[in-house]
């Protein structure tokens, strides 16, 4: 069952870690039984799709690679197993392309966990490309009354904060600190955290980043590269001095993960999200003891916080700056992220 599909698309093609991106004609491929080929419209550039670039981390990616996992199109042919997809209904491609749904993470709804599961840009093929394929099973389902330049960020970024903020445990009137709030994944916190009733406070560098952080409605900002003492700022930020009653780590370096256990509130948690190449964290035992601080990780979201994340958006609740250019100017996309020079998100238009 198909619709016409051309033989030939255009790409953003890694052919060694490092790079350089290619941006060439390749072939479109064909979904399997259990897969679709969406036709991405909009792609969301994610810090993750520059690491996999980069390769920094313990894990190698496949290779030649089409990279992106923020990918917003329409359904094109589906696999002669799929019943529950329409071709012309709109999906995204999340992180988590697939997932094997039988092991012991994946019965309890844990998907990313699954040992078996592909990664979106990494593992397989991405969005960074007009035609890409995804397993039925994984792929976001989106209301054809949402815009599908506006939600990309959505499926990898939306999704990824708004499970860290469930996973904070942190409560309607609790104070959030967003560590990197002025990025992609920061943006969307401080808004997810808002719609959830959280109070935040923004922790990023520079001009731009201040403005769009008040914007997004974060009480305080407090500048990493000029502060003389963050952790007494961020403690001061709050309105009884104590501190915020949870950490979203999401900045692409390694000193805010030595330091936020330093200015959670006790019986706080620290959520660590970003994954700046070959850092470690580092927390004083005694602080962690007698303030009772819970450090954690959070990896992406599971199907139904995709579907929640998805929900938030689509009630308008979720407003985020984003610009989009050509899928031909990834790279250029990439000089200014490695730079620290984005507020917000940059999404790529697959058409140019
Ligand atoms: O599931 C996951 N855990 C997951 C999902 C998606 C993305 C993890 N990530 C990871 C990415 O791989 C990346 O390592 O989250 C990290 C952030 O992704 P992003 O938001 O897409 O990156 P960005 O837009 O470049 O934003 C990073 C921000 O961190 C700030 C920068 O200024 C930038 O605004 N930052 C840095 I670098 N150092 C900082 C510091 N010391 C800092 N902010 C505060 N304090
Ligand atoms: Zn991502
Ligand atoms: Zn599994």
């Amino acid at each position: 069952m198909t619709t016409e599909i051309p033989k030939k698309q255009m790409a953003q093609v890694i052919e060694k870690t490092g790079g350089p991106l290619q941006y060439k004609e390749i072939d479109v491929q064909q979904p399997g039984p259990d897969e679709i080929l969406v036709n991405v419209k909009f792609s969301g550039v994610c810090h993750t799709d520059l690491h996999a670039l980069k390769g920094d981390w313990p894990l190698p990616t496949k290779l030649p690679l089409v990279g992106g996992h923020e990918g917003a199109g329409v359904v094109v042919a589906r696999g002669e197993l799929i019943k529950d997809l329409e071709l012309g209904d709109h999906v995204g491609i999340k992180w988590i392309n697939g997932s094997c749904l039988a092991c012991d993470f994946c019965q309890q709804s844990d998907e990313p966990l699954c040992a078996k599961a592909l990664l979106s840009g990494y593992t397989v093929d991405g969005s960074f490309q007009q035609y890409a394929i995804a397993k039925a099973a994984h792929v976001a389902r989106i209301p054809k009354d949402i815009d599908l330049a506006g939600v990309a960020p959505v499926l990898c970024a939306g999704i990824t904060v708004y499970k860290g903020l469930k996973e904070s445990g942190a409560k309607p009137g609790q104070t959030v600190a967003i560590v990197g709030a002025g990025g992609g994944l920061g943006a969307l916190a401080q808004q997810y955290a808002k719609a959830m009733g959280l109070r935040t406070i923004a922790i990023d560098t520079g001009y731009d980043k201040r403005k769009v952080c008040a914007e997004l409605g974060s009480s305080a900002f407090i500048d990493f590269a000029t502060s003389k003492n963050v952790v007494q700022e961020v403690k001061e930020a709050t309105e009884d001095g104590l501190g915020p009653h949870a950490v979203l780590l999401l900045a692409v370096s390694e000193r805010p993960f030595q330091q936020a256990a330093e200015y959670v509130r006790a019986r706080g948690s620290v959520v660590c999200i970003g994954l700046p190449a070959g850092a470690y964290l580092k927390a004083p035992v005694f602080d962690t003891v007698i303030k009772m601080i819970t450090i954690k990780g959070s990896y992406v979201g599971n199907r139904k916080d995709s579907s929640e994340a998805l929900d938030f958006y689509r009630r308008g609740l979720i407003k985020f700056p984003y610009k989009v250019v050509g899928l031909s100017e990834l790279q250029s996309v990439y000089e200014l992220m490695e730079k620290g020079a984005i507020a917000g998100r940059y999404v790529v238009d697959t058409s140019k």
